[in-house]
């Protein structure tokens, strides 16, 4: 076991911080493996955690591009709920929130979970109606939800603005309590050091650059390392799945738009939860260190660069002094983007393809995040059996074909 202790602190700080064990592994890379992970953000080490754990595979390598959690894992905003509209998604983020709650006991590592409550605002009639049959779904799901009108809202909320004659006035909003927030890195950290200790390799700064197959099946992939076999390649790259999947000689039916956050100055706890709006279009929380998480929707032009533009960032902030007036005089510190893949169902893709061997995981949108632990559990199980995980079948490729959309643009809510 690793000296973590408050001595090895002392010690490490005395003689420079130059002996701390690293936590994980940095390999090269084998020649071959039983699979292969190419994307190291948080559902891909989520994926070669699992595959490892609960079935048993020991030789797998996780290929980043650049650093592990560099991508989006380490570019969002951290929102977890499971309030989604249809069965098949309430199924999946809901099985992912079971294993948020024990995910840091299970890792053994502080991935600072916090249940605060998530709120979901109505400003009109019509939105209140979408939103309480929301709240039923849920409920027949054995998914914890509440409506709560505008009083509920601002004895939940205090900081919410919910006078009448704001221009999108609260009329209510649903209430998902096991909802919440925690830290990204620390999950992407957790997963990776539990993954390396059960065997799996991750190699960083290694960029899949082709995926080889030979009579329609994979037999491993080109990297800015060489070349490495493997019988089994997974793609789950986030942003740029359109890509590698392009690699495999598919086209998948994603757009990539940026997507934007931002952080202001710290101030002193005043956000007890997380708080979003459609209609007025912005989401908030508020972080340990006191700074505001602000975000919005999509850039709507389609762009790999994750940066994003202006107009959003102005109306994201118009929108956040409508909910809070209170924090218009709050200095923004930094602004980020990541790049999101968004399926036309708003809905992901966790599926076998038509190139044996060869799977893929996308199309999280602007969503996935909460989607982590459970996205790389049915993944797993996935691709070990080359068959879908009963959780994962809705969302193979082919409901693009016969028309079994998992429509929730609405539940996917202020992102896009
Ligand atoms: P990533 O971390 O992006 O992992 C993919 C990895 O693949 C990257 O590290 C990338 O470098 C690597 N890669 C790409 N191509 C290659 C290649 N050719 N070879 C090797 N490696 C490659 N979701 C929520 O649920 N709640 C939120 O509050 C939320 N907020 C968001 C806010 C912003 C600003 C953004 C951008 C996204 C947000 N999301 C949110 C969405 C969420 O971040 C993503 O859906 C999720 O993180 C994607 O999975 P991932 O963590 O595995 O992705
Ligand atoms: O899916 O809840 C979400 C979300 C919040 C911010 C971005 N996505």
């Amino acid at each position: 076991m690793k000296d973590y202790s408050f001595l090895s602190l002392v010690r490490e700080g005395l003689r420079g911080h130059t002996g701390w064990p690293r936590v994980w592994r940095h390999p090269e890379p084998k020649q071959s493996y039983d699979a292969i992970i190419i994307g190291g953000g948080g559902h891909g080490l989520a994926t070669a955690y699992y595959l490892a754990k609960e079935h048993g595979m020991r030789d797998i390598a996780v290929l980043e591009k650049g650093w592990i959690g560099g991508g989006n894992a380490g570019r969002n905003t951290t929102v977890i709920r499971s309030n989604y509209l249809y069965d098949e998604s309430a199924a999946i983020y809901d099985h992912a929130l079971e294993l948020w709650e024990g995910l840091g006991r299970e890792l053994n590592f502080n991935i600072m979970m916090s249940h605060r409550g998530v709120l979901n605002l109505a400003h009109d009639e019509h939105e209140a109606r979408d939103l309480i049959r929301r709240v039923e779904a849920n409920r027949l799901n054995g998914v914890d939800a509440e409506w709560l009108d505008a009083e509920g809202v601002k004895a939940f909320c205090p900081v919410i603005e919910i006078s009448k004659s704001a221009r999108y006035p609260v009329v209510g909003g649903t209430l998902q309590r096991r909802g919440g927030v925690n830290r990204h890195d620390a999950v992407v950290w957790g997963y990776a050091r539990a993954a390396d200790r059960l065997g799996v390799d991750i190699i960083q700064q290694c960029e899949v650059t082709g995926i080889s197959m030979k009579a329609g099946a994979v037999t491993g992939v080109e990297t800015t390392r060489g070349t490495i076999r493997a019988p089994k390649v997974a793609s789950v790259v986030a942003g740029h799945s359109s890509i590698v999947a392009a690699m495999a000689g598919l086209r998948l039916p994603i757009e990539s738009h940026p997507l934007q956050a931002l952080v202001s100055e710290p101030i002193k706890p005043v956000l007890p939860c997380v708080v979003m709006s459609n209609a007025v279009h912005v989401y908030c929380s508020q972080s340990d260190k006191g700074e505001l998480v602000i975000g919005a929707g999509i850039d709507h032009h389609l762009s790999y660069t994750q940066r994003g533009s202006l107009n959003i960032i102005e109306e994201q902030m118009s929108a956040i002094i409508e909910l809070f007036p209170i924090f218009s005089r709050l200095k923004m510190m930094r602004q980020w983007g990541g790049i999101v893949d968004v399926c036309p169902d708003a809905s992901p893709i966790i599926s076998k393809t038509p190139v044996k061997g060869f799977y893929i995981n996308a199309g999280w949108g602007t969503g996935g995040w909460k989607a982590t632990p459970g996205s790389g559990h049915v993944f797993a199980h996935t691709i070990v059996h080359d068959e879908p995980h009963p959780i994962a079948a809705p969302f193979a490729l082919e409901r693009f074909t016969s028309g079994a959309l998992v429509a929730e643009h609405g539940a996917a809510a202020v992102a896009h």
